[in-house]
């Protein structure tokens, strides 16, 4: 069955990797499945047809048959259930992969996110300038954290997972803040992330639609 999933048809970071559309296609990628990708502009993605597959109206959604699944972490825990490859037989450690997907979504990525709202959003506002080294340190406090768990390991717990996908997504958002600096190995955690041809391919694909040169097939 065809695997259809909706992007930007136009990315807001111009192809860098950061909109969502990215995590889906870079499990894809880790599983094998073939897929296909609608573009939607940013008008599309508030109407009907849109809203009945995502009531947010955001991308990205997931349709596979008479399936049609919005969030993220929905969409990857779909894909790792479904296809060998990024959650490990075992019972525990399947629950602990799973474990870290929550982690990255609801515990780390939350700050990371008030850092782009405070600068694109609230940069102008009079408060702003206090405000920042706030969230600034709301994130420090939970890369260090996850820093001493990552320790010299490669991987969150083991072999790479959905868990360790969903992680370095979401610390991906920290490029251009350079707060990644002070954390060698959430750094190098990163880089190897990204250097799995299966992120290669997902980042090329995104990457290739905002230059305006979708990759063939
Ligand atoms: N929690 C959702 C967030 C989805 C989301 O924020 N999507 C962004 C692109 S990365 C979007 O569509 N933004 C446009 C908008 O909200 O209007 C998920 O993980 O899928």
């Amino acid at each position: 069955m065809t695997i259809t999933i909706t992007a930007f048809e136009r990315s807001p970071d111009g192809g860098k990797g950061l909109a969502r559309d990215t995590r889906v296609r870079w499990a894809l990628e880790e599983v094998g499945q073939p897929y296909e990708v609608r573009l939607v502009s940013f008008r599309a993605m508030k109407e009907p047809a849109h809203l009945a597959l995502h009531p947010f109206g955001q991308i990205p959604t997931y349709e596979e048959g008479d399936l049609a699944l919005f969030e993220t972490g929905a969409i990857v825990f779909h894909i790792a259930e479904h296809h060998a490859g990024l959650l490990p037989g075992d019972a525990n450690a399947r629950a602990r992969a799973i474990t870290w997907m929550f982690a990255a979504l609801n515990t780390v990525e939350p700050p990371i996110l008030e850092l782009a709202t405070a600068r694109l959003l609230e940069g102008d506002k009079p408060w702003s300038k206090e405000r920042l080294p706030l969230v600034e340190n709301r994130i420090r406090d939970r890369l260090d954290q996850l820093s001493v768990r990552l320790g010299e390991a490669d991987w969150l717990d083991g072999r790479f997972t959905a868990g360790d996908l969903m992680m370095v997504s979401v610390l991906l958002r920290l490029n251009a803040s350079g707060i990644l600096v002070g954390y060698p190995n959430l750094l190098a955690y990163v880089a190897r992330g990204e250097a799995r041809p299966a992120y290669q391919r997902a980042f090329a694909a995104q990457a290739a639609i905002n230059a305006g040169k979708p990759l063939a097939g």
